[in-house]
């Protein structure tokens, strides 16, 4: 089943290839299909221990993400930065970029340049990585998005447990009976994990789910308690807890004096965290935290899982520590069904901790300030020695290259211009930069319009090599087909930018590897006799016995399903430790100019900047536009209704975008999901507005909380224009007009033939040049199919594209009453001459006849919310209503709604 690829071969008939999925840290197996170098069909590895088959919207739509339409296949350099990029060779870019480095570094040190790079890179890629920028160039100074993302939990992790290991497995959620989910939206943003917590409850049904979140989010609304706390008051609701369960006699002192250390200062500590102190602070009633203590202390396991809510926060370390107390207090670690388990984001974020790829680690949880660790490091490599001074994180390495201390950045696989927190910054920096260098699988992100050398890099279903889930589990990752175009894998860019940037340098080249195995194997030497030991692992044997967890030692077959069961920690003294967590707030006060708490973070369809999932049609249909969520008396206190067009204003930037009542959020909160930039959106997009301010251990930014003002605007012009074909190439034009208008969002939208829609506000009248350029870019200018309407007075022009009676594309100016039933007779193909009269009519609902869908939840069979709550007017239960639409019955990413559908009130229509 495992098939290799052979470079240069060419693949014939139908092949199945086993690799991962590669967006979340679930890590999901996947069977590829492919037929002529074509990816033609994806689905859920029945043998993976990770997803037993089962895949989320996102995994089971890969295949048809895996299109060329905006790859970047070429090399691109310019010699100047007013000039455009040109295509280049591969050996003229690598050149070009090891001058330049080479330059810099023979000028200014090491310290000079920096690398940030990413927890979606494969780890023999992070391996070359780190090796380059410590072993070769001699500084610290590469980091990654998983400074954004794990390193509160890795903080977290190492300060109370001893190292950086998620104790427990998937599998714990068939043993807990209570299951406490602090800061993820499991649903969401884990969803075949979530399946798997939808099943234990099914057959233990006394098992309680808890979930920790300000928001009402689908995870929330299927828990047995919601704790809808204000936001960042996590350390104060934990220590409450740990009140109640020391007042309780809830905790076990037995577990306490064998394996831990540091309590009584704790202790001391949580003595003025009462639950009634702790409900007024976290906004939520003292019953309700005695009642999560109860839970927590006294049922026979308990395991949590978090994530954002308590990384991405300025107290971020603390959150992870404060909650990994309460299991070291109620001995809830080292049993099946008991752990703290940190979810992770990306697919390989725990393999980039593991090679130590970050400013701040060393190769295999090795000590950047032990000059043991670091002398280890150095024979390894073969190199005198490694730094030992840490390098700069995200936040500071974007600085330092806007005050011009880092001169020349390297960025690969990540996208920091819309990423990182507070972009204006950001960009800033990649504007004053000396130079750019950008290693990425797509052409069309905001980081790539920065860059000053573009290189195409093999993406996923292109790729070989490994990657480490959330539960240590390492899988491996195949190829399905050839490189596209020009493009490298990660690692063999790194490998050719050594050869040539060692020979300028004057020194030893210590990366030059013939394959991707050797480079694993290295990195497997380097973890002999560590706390993530791999010496029993080999690609052989990952793919005869398939993806194994770590450690798994020389001469054993599978590795340690959970850690720590004898209480023994990997600290000095075996003890685990209690961090003495004090309870401090948010960053960022709100105050009366910024009155509301903006908290940020995922769509169950999108991944990140939308490289990828924003390239398909359907997943656009769950949610299709950036929204500002709002509680709604929030919104009529301030004159907002649905859809309004609102500006969002920080202390750091500003974002315009509609706004939406939704029953998540609480009075004084408001959401914001992180996945449109400027490429699909006027504006820079959510991070136009978050702030850098980061936690003191694990420099993690705050992107979890900004105070924000929202205030409506007045754009009386509207303007709508969407054509079906060639969607992707004809959204690529639009971007070049997308940032003149006060308002615009670009989207996808359709399932077979997809058709692409741009929506504009604007304060005076579009003029006509920019109509005749919209118009161009959708093939609406044609002359003779296009049907033209015009009310001058009014301002109003409208135009429609017919052909062999099908509805091609409309472009509404003035006037755009019609746009949602239009959007899907142009989405459904079918004929359509019988509307032909309503065009241009002003309506807001179809003619009689045509049905308007809406909002699809069930992307799998294209069920709408509407056809749903039909269903439940009739008084239909889940069950019924999945038996006779099918909705939630193939991937289950749509159950959670689909029962909080059924579950609230509906209005009767
Ligand atoms: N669909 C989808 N799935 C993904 C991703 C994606 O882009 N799309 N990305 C992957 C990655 S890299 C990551 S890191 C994970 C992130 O996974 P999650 O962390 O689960 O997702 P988020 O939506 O970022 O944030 C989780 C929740 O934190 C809540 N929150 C905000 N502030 C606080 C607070 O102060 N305390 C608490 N307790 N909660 C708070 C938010 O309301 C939000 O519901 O998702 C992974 N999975
Ligand atoms: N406001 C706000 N901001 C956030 C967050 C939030 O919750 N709120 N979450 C943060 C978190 S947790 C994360 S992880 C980051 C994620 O932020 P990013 O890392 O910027 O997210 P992606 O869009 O996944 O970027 C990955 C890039 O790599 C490219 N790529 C894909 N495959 C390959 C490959 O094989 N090789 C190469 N070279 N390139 C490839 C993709 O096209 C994409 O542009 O965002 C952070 N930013
Ligand atoms: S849960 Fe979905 S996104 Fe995450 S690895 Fe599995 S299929 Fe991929
Ligand atoms: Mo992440």
């Amino acid at each position: 089943m495992y098939l290799a690829f052979i470079a240069g071969m060419q693949i014939l008939s139908t092949q199945e290839t086993r690799s991962t999925c590669c967006y979340c840290g679930v890590g999901c197996g996947v069977i590829m299909t492919s037929e002529n170098g074509n990816i033609t069909g994806v689905r859920g590895d029945p043998e993976h221990p990770a997803n037993y088959g089962k895949l989320c919207t996102k995994g089971s739509t890969l295949h048809l993400t895996a299109r060329m339409e905006l790859r970047a296949l070429h090399p691109e350099v310019r010699l100047q930065r007013t000039h455009a990029r040109q295509p280049a060779s591969w050996d003229a870019a690598l050149e070009l970029a090891a001058d330049k480095f080479a330059a810099i570094i023979q000028a200014h040190g090491p310290d000079a340049v920096g690398f940030y790079i990413s927890g979606q890179l494969l780890t023999e890629d992070y391996y070359v990585f780190n090796k380059l920028v410590k072993g070769l160039i001699g500084t610290n100074n590469v980091d990654t998005n998983s400074r954004l993302c794990m390193s509160s939990a890795v903080t977290g992790y190492k300060q109370t447990l001893g190292a950086d290991a998620p104790p427990g497995c998937y599998d714990d959620v068939n043993h807990a009976d209570c299951i406490f989910i602090a800061g993820s939206n499991t649903a969401y943003a884990h969803p075949v994990l979530f399946r798997r917590i939808e099943e234990a409850r099914k057959s233990n049904p006394d098992m309680k789910l808890v979930v920790v979140d300000p928001r009402r989010t689908d995870t929330a609304a299927a828990a047995d308690l919601h704790l809808a706390i204000l936001p960042g008051t996590d350390v104060m609701l934990f220590n409450a807890m740990l009140h109640v369960m020391l007042w309780e006699g809830w905790y076990s002192e037995e577990y306490i004096a064998a394996h831990t250390e540091g309590f009584d200062d704790l202790k001391r500590t949580v003595r003025d965290y009462t639950p009634q102190h702790a409900a007024t602070v976290c906004g939520v009633a003292a019953e309700d935290i005695v009642q999560a203590a109860r839970w927590f202390a006294t049922s026979k396991a308990t395991l949590s899982l978090y994530c954002q809510g308590l990384n991405q926060s300025a107290q971020g370390t603390l959150k992870n520590a404060a909650l990994i107390n309460l299991h070291l207090a109620t001995a809830q670690i080292g049993r099946p069904g008991a752990a703290p388990f940190s979810l992770t984001g990306q697919p390989n974020a725990m393999g980039g901790r593991e090679v130590g790829g970050l400013a701040n680690l060393l190769s295999a949880h090795r000590d950047m300030a032990n000059p043991e660790h670091r002398a280890e490091v150095a024979a390894l490599w073969g190199v005198e020695s490694v730094p030992g001074k840490p390098g700069k994180t995200a936040v500071e390495m974007f600085d330092a290259l806007r005050s011009g201390e880092i001169k020349a950045v390297w960025i690969a696989c990540t996208n920091p211009a819309q990423s990182l927190p507070d972009v204006t910054l950001v960009h800033e920096a990649l504007r004053t930069a000396e130079f750019v260098v950008v290693q990425e699988a797509y052409a069309d992100t905001e980081t790539v319009t920065f860059a000053d050398v573009l290189l195409p890099a093999t993406s996923w279903g292109e790729k070989t090599g490994t990657v480490t889930n959330s539960e240590r589990r390492i899988s491996r990752v195949l190829p399905a087909v050839a490189a596209p175009g020009e493009a490298r894998h990660d690692w063999q860019i790194v490998v050719d930018f050594a050869a040539c940037l060692s020979g300028k340098l004057g020194r030893k080249n210590i990366l030059a590897y013939a394959d991707v195995e050797t480079v694993f194997n290295e990195h497997r030497l380097s973890t002999i006799g560590r706390d993530l030991d791999i010496g029993g692992m080999s690609y052989a044997m990952l793919e005869s016995a398939g993806p194994q967890q770590w450690p798994l030692l020389q001469g054993e077959a599978t590795g340690k399903v959970r850690l720590y069961a004898d209480g023994v920690y990997p600290t000095a003294n075996g003890r685990a430790r209690f961090v003495n967590a004090k309870y401090v707030g948010v960053a960022e006060d709100i105050n009366i100019r910024y009155p509301l708490h903006l908290t940020t973070g995922r769509l169950r369809d999108q991944w990140h900047g939308m490289s990828r999932t924003g390239k398909l049609g359907r997943l656009f249909s769950h949610v299709e536009e950036p929204m500002i969520s709002m509680n709604e008396q929030d919104m009529t206190r301030r004159g907002l209704a649905d859809g309004d067009v609102v500006k969002v204003a920080s202390r750091h930037g500003s974002a315009t975008l509609k706004v939406a009542a939704s029953q998540e959020m609480r009075s004084g909160q408001t959401f914001i999901p992180m996945h449109w930039g400027g490429q699909y959106m006027g504006g820079a997009g959510v991070n136009a507005l978050t702030t850098g301010v980061f936690d003191a251990y694990s420099k993690q930014p705050e992107l979890k909380h900004t105070a924000v003002q929202v205030t409506k605007l007045e754009l009386p012009w509207q303007l709508v224009a969407m054509r079906r074909g060639n969607a992707l190439v004809r959204m690529d034009r639009l971007r070049a007009l997308l940032q003149r208008f006060d308002y615009a969002t670009l989207g996808l939208f359709g399932r077979e033939e997809e058709g692409v829609v741009l929506r504009v506000a604007h304060a005076e009248a579009v003029p006509e040049a920019w109509l005749a350029e919209v118009d161009a870019a959708l093939g609406l200018d044609d002359a003779d199919e296009v049907m033209n309407y015009r009310d001058a007075k009014r301002g109003i022009s409208k135009r429609a594209l017919m052909s062999d009676g099908r509805l091609l594309g409309v472009r509404l100016n003035g006037e755009t009453a019609a746009r949602d039933w239009l959007k899907e007779i142009i989405a459904q193909g079918a004929d359509a001459r019988e509307l032909r009269p309503w065009l241009f009519a002003p309506l807001s609902a179809p003619p009689a006849g045509q049905s308007q869908r809406g909002r699809i939840v069930c992307n799998c069979f294209d069920v709408s919310e509407q056809e749903i709550l039909a269903e439940v007017r009739q008084g239909a239960e889940v069950a019924a209503i999945q038996a006779k639409l099918k909705c939630g019955t193939q991937c289950g990413s749509c159950l959670p709604e689909l029962k909080r559908l059924v579950a609230q009130p509906v209005a009767a229509s």
